[in-house]
C-alpha cells in the first residue's frame, strides 16, 4: 500500500479500522479457524477468488490481514504476507522464488538458520548457493551465474553489523533482471525502507522490534502484489507457516509504537557504543553508527538512525567474553533482540557453539565476541551495567 501519510501515522493507523459491526476501536482478535458462507453460491465464489471472502484461518485472517495491510504500508510495498516466524517467511520468500537448477547469491553474513537454511535445505531441494564473505556489491555481482535467480542479504548483519550498499546492489541485480530479497529486521521500517532503495522484497523477523516486546513470534514479506499472491496460493497454503491470531494482534500492538521505540533504542546504543569504544578493556566495538565503522558512511546514507544492536570484541578472547556476560546485573543473558528490555549474548559460548571455530573465525565472530540488543532503560544505568561487568 503507497501512501502518502507520515510513517509515525502510518504505523498507528494503517491496515486498521473500528470495526463496522460493533465500533470496536482496536482490532479485535479473529479467534476463529473458520468462517461462515451465506450459501453454496458464495462458498463457491470466495474458494473461487471471485469474491473477497475469508474462508480458513490458514489461508486468511481478519486480524492476520491487518498486520500484512499495516506492514505493506510501512514497507512501501504492494503487499504483505504474515507469518508463523521470520524464518517461515524467510524460507517461504526464497522457495517463492527459486526452483530445482536455480541458483542464489547470498552474503555470508547472515543470521544462522537463514544460512542454514540457504546451505543445507535449499541444496537438498536441488538448487545450489554460493556464499559470498563480503559486503561488497562487486563481490556479489561476480558470483552471478546465468541460472541465478535471486539475491538473498540482509543489512545491518547478525551479529557482525555489516552494512551492504542497498541502493548499489538492488541497482546492479535489476540491471541483470535478478530480483533481490533483504532482511531489514536489525533496522526496521522506522529506520531503513529497502523498496524504497530498489530491493524487490523485504523481509522480517517480527518477532524483534516489530512486537517489540518479547512476546509473540513472527515473520513478514513485503513486495510486489504478484509475488506475495503467489506465495499465498503456491507456498502458504501448502507450508502451512500461518501466524497465529493472537500474535498478529500482539504484533499489531507492538507495531503502533515502533516509531516511539526505535529513536530510544538507538540514541542508547550510539552512547553504550561510544562508552564501548573508549573503554581500556575492550578490543573492538562494531556499530554502524561509529566514525570508524567500516559501513558508517553508507549507513548514514540508507539509514534514518543506526539501529540498536551492537556487537563488541573484549580483551582476552572467550574467557573475557563470557565473563562479561556473566557479570551484567541489568542487561538478560538471552537469544532474540529487539525487545523493550536490554540483551546480552556471548556469541561464541552460546549462539555459535556449535560452530566450527576456523569458520565462526571466518565470519568475523571472534571468540571474544559479545552481542547487544539494546534496550529503551535509562542509558546511565545500562552503561553503569557494562562498567561494572568490564571492571
Ligand atoms: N532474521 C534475523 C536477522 C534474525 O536475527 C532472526 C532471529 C531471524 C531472521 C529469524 O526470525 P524468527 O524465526 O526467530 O522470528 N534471530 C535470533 C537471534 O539473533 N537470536 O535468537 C533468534
Amino acid at each position: 500500500m503507497k501512501s502518502n501519510r507520515e510513517f509515525a501515522t502510518l504505523a498507528v493507523h494503517a491496515g486498521e479500522a473500528p470495526c463496522p459491526a460493533t465500533g470496536a476501536l482496536d482490532t479485535p482478535i479473529y479467534q476463529s479457524t473458520t468462517f461462515v458462507a451465506a450459501d453454496s453460491d458464495e462458498m463457491s465464489a470466495v474458494y473461487a477468488g471471485e469474491k473477497f471472502g475469508y474462508m480458513y484461518t490458514r489461508y486468511g485472517n481478519p486480524t492476520v490481514r491487518a498486520l500484512e495491510e499495516k506492514l505493506a504500508a510501512l514497507e512501501g510495498g504492494e503487499a504483505a504476507l504474515a507469518f508463523a516466524s521470520g524464518m517461515a517467511g524467510i524460507s517461504s520468500a526464497i522457495m517463492g522464488y527459486v526452483k530445482a537448477g536455480d541458483h542464489v547469491v547470498a552474503t555470508r553474513m547472515l543470521y544462522g538458520a537463514a544460512y542454514n537454511f540457504l546451505n543445507k535445505k535449499l541444496p537438498r531441494m536441488g538448487a545450489e548457493v554460493t556464499f559470498v564473505p563480503t559486503a561488497r556489491v562487486d563481490d556479489l555481482e561476480r558470483a552471478i551465474r546465468p541460472n541465478t535467480r535471486v539475491i538473498y542479504f540482509e543489512t545491518p548483519s547478525n551479529p557482525t553489523l555489516e552494512v551492504v550498499d542497498i541502493a548499489a546492489l538492488a541497482k546492479m541485480a535489476k540491471a541483470r533482471g535478478i530480483p533481490t530479497i533483504m532482511d531489514n529486521t536489525f533496522a526496521s521500517p522506522a529506520l531503513q525502507q529497502p523498496l524504497a532503495l530498489g530491493v524487490t522484497v523485504a523481509v522480517h523477523s517480527a518477532t524483534k522490534y516489530l512486537c517489540g516486546h518479547g512476546d509473540a513470534m513472527g515473520g513478514i514479506v513485503a513486495g510486489p502484489k504478484d509475488f506475495i499472491s503467489e506465495l499465498v496460493h503456491e507456498v502458504i497454503r501448502d507450508y502451512g507457516g500461518v501466524i497465529s491470531p493472537f500474535n498478529a494482534w500482539l504484533i499489531l500492538r507492538g507495531i503502533r509504537t515502533l516509531h516511539l521505540r526505535m529513536p530510544a533504542h538507538c540514541a542508547n546504543a550510539q552512547r553504550i557504543a561510544e562508552f564501548l569504544a573508549a573503554h581500556p578493556r575492550i578490543e573492538r566495538v562494531h556499530y554502524p553508527g561509529l566514525a570508524s565503522h567500516p559501513g558508517h558512511e553508507v549507513a548514514r546514507r540508507q539509514m534514518r538512525a543506526f539501529g540498536a544492536m551492537i556487537s563488541f570484541e573484549a580483551k582476552g578472547g572467550y574467557e573475557a567474553g563470557k565473563r562479561v556476560m556473566d557479570r551484567v546485573q541489568l542487561f538478560a543473558r538471552a537469544a532474540s533482540l529487539g525487545d523493550t528490555r536490554s540483551l546480552i549474548v556471548h556469541s561464541a559460548s552460546t549462539s555459535h557453539r556449535a560452530v566450527p571455530r576456523a569458520e565462526r573465525l571466518a565470519m568475523g565472530i571472534t571468540d571474544g565476541l559479545v552481542r547487544l540488543s539494546v534496550g529503551v532503560e535509562a542509558a546511565e544505568d545500562l552503561l553503569a551495567d557494562l562498567d561494572q561487568a568490564l571492571t
